[in-house]
């Protein structure tokens, strides 16, 4: 499309949008912004325009729209509302999503690109017109605390109230800033998302999923979504602005990281922040509310260099998290949130007749029928392919705000962030790490801990689950430089800084030879707590081929302690026995990655693997395949 003149773009406005919300995008005096609406305005073609102010009316009106366009439906739970997405966009469509880069761009084979001219192109072709009878909804938020280093301001435009409603329960606002950024002539860049849900049948979700488009146009800070409601694919601020953050602190020096940010506390009072990283369902959310600690974020961190120190803030102030397996015993603090009344968007859960909602183990018998994302539901109904059809998706979430839980940080929109004292890496592997281990230093932790990291696929995307993937620092799905790069980004990022924080790695789903978890879901409270200890040097460890482990004694102490739990020195050997064949075997999984998937891989990653390899054959040579931890005990 043509750049469009001034005074195109003021009598575009004028004649589109109403009175009341033309005077609303006035006040943010931004030549910039106006064009980019207006482009679109005209392009999409909507009936109405609405723009967002943050006023609780503007608030109100978007909760209200929801429901009456049928987009979300009421529960019996004051605020609670559901949400149903096609049953074909339950999750990250990966094919579907490309970076658009000019020619000559390479990001190397890990990565989808498209050629920026043809895939402004289709996805402008798609976009033309395909607002007709419906309303544009416009507004503004910032990603990371206002008025902050970590801040970046951002616009969405959407056809779906649904996404603008997740949107204002998972980001700060953004109307003010952006006026305030425009009068101080400081609002050049922000990252701008272009969405539409496209067609939708009579209930109300997606049906044009061939066309199914989300589009990041990295250089001009773009993101196109079309024909999708799933949030991953849908809401802009989330998983699409990552990958445009991606860019941006590569540029800058810092770090945008698929990762929670949490406090721990530890003896008389001490609170030490950690930031961890886990591919999309294995285990993210339920770290970040683990019960007695203090949760800062559970997704998206940005992490800079402070004066001494690495600080992080939450780019989010929601939660869109997974529903499945949250119960009253495990999740107390969840549970009581989902059960209390306050604003919550429940998508693709069993809805029953009385407006409760039953998702899959929650720990209460299954309603014998109800709506879900396949219409009516039944037990014993069966998909096209005659497979049962579960009371919810496995990839089924609820939305909601931080502050509306009681676990959240007080300082959670604190402009400074967070200075943080471990990063954690954790896959979903049942055979290979020990549950909690420490890296020997940072290039060590950076490599084997974070780009080492290796995951099960899970239903989070669409596609086939249980395939092992090599994910570097759980990141991969959201990467916008070529992996390699990335990766001495995150070696590099501590140079300089006094108090680099401490690498771990953890492993919820580590199994015995029968295929047993070994762990229990609220183990993962005494592997934070043992490493708020080793971020303080308050206890020793057992140097190990693979890094530091916990001693027994430490471990019995918090295990006793804090969950009440006997913890016998059986599980102890059982859980941290080195495990020599099936660490080498990864060591060449990750080297077979790296040479085939990624151009650009640093040297020393390599090297660090070499050394790994090497340490792990000596250790073979003189204590055999898998060495229980007292045998390393010096
Ligand atoms: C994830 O899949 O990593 C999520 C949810 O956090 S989504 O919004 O789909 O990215
Ligand atoms: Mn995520």
């Amino acid at each position: 499309m043509e750049e469009i003149m001034d005074e195109v773009v003021a009598f575009t406005l004028k004649s589109r949008l109403d009175e009341a919300n033309y005077k609303k995008l006035l006040k943010v005096n931004s030549p910039t912004l106006h064009k980019f609406v207006a482009k679109y305005v005209e392009h999409c073609n909507p009936d109405t325009v609405f723009v967002n102010d943050d006023s609780e009316e503007s608030v109100e009106y978007i909760r209200k729209t929801a429901i009456e366009a049928g987009e979300e439906g009421g529960l019996a739970i004051d605020g609670h509302t559901y949400h149903f997405d096609n049953s074909g966009d339950q999750g990250r469509d990966k094919k579907n999503t490309r970076i658009l880069v000019p020619k000559g761009v390479d990001l190397g084979p890990a990565i989808d690109t498209r050629d920026r001219d043809a895939g402004c192109e289709e996805a402008h072709q798609i976009l033309n017109n395909i607002m007709k009878g419906r309303k544009l909804f416009i507004s503004f938020f910032c990603l990371g605390p206002a008025n902050s280093p970590f801040t970046i301001p951002c616009v969405q435009l959407t056809d779906s109230s649904y996404v603008i409603h997740n949107e204002f329960l998972l980001y700060r606002p953004g109307y003010q800033e952006f006026i305030r950024r425009a009068d101080s002539n400081a609002l050049s860049k922000f990252f701008r998302f272009v969405h539409s849900q496209g067609e939708v049948d009579e209930r109300k979700v997606s049906k044009n999923l061939d066309k199914r488009r989300i589009y990041i146009d990295l250089y001009h800070d773009i993101v196109y979504s079309t024909n999708t409601q799933y949030g991953g694919n849908s809401i802009g601020l989330k998983k699409l602005a990552m990958r445009l953050a991606i860019l941006k602190a590569s540029t800058e020096d810092w770090l945008t990281e698929h990762m929670l940010v949490l406090g721990i506390r530890g003896p008389r009072e001490r609170m030490t922040y950690f930031t961890g990283a886990y591919p999309s369902m294995c285990g993210k959310t339920s770290t970040a509310m683990l019960e007695g600690e203090s949760i800062v974020g559970d997704d998206i961190a940005y992490l800079r260099r402070g004066e001494s120190e690495v600080r992080a803030a939450n780019a989010e102030r929601g939660m869109f998290g997974i529903i499945q397996g949250v119960n009253a015993k495990d999740d107390p603090l969840l549970w009581k949130a989902l059960n209390s009344s306050g604003e919550i968007i429940f998508s693709n859960v069993l809805v029953t007749a009385s407006g409760g909602v039953h998702w899959i183990d929650k720990g209460v018998e299954s309603p014998q029928k109800g709506l879900n994302y396949s219409g009516e539901w039944y037990i014993g109904k069966k998909d096209t392919a005659g497979k049962d059809i579960p009371p919810s998706h496995p990839n089924a979430r609820f939305t909601l705000s931080l502050n509306s839980l009681g676990n959240a940080d007080p300082r959670l929109d604190d402009p400074e962030g967070f200075e943080i004292g471990g990063m954690v890496y954790g896959g979903r592997d049942s055979d290979t790490c020990v549950p909690v281990e420490e890296a020997f230093d940072w290039v060590h932790g950076v490599i084997v801990k974070g780009a080492c990291l290796e995951s099960e696929t899970t239903a989070a995307t669409l596609g086939k689950e249980g395939i092992r993937e090599i994910n570097p620092m759980a990141n991969l799905d959201f990467l916008s430089v070529p992996v390699g790069r990335y990766i001495q980004m995150n070696i590099d990022f501590v140079t300089g800084l006094k108090k680099a924080p401490l690498i771990f790695s953890v492993n919820y789903f580590l199994k015995d030879e029968e295929g047993r978890w070994l762990n229990e879901r609220n183990d993962k409270k005494v592997w934070y707590q043992w490493m708020e200890l080793r971020v303080h040097d308050d206890v020793n460890a057992i140097e190990t081929p693979t890094g530091f482990i916990p001693i027994y004694d430490d471990l019995e102490i918090l295990f006793r302690e804090s969950l009440h739990k006997d913890y016998s020195k059986a599980e102890y050997n059982k859980q941290f026995t080195i495990r020599i064949p099936e660490n080498l075997a990864k060591i060449e999984r990750v080297k077979k990655f790296y040479e085939t998937q990624v151009t650009d891989t640093p040297a020393i990653l390599f090297e660090v693997l070499e050394t790994q390899k090497k340490r792990l054959m000596d250790a073979k040579g003189k204590f055999g395949d898998y060495i229980p931890p007292f045998v390393l005990l010096k």
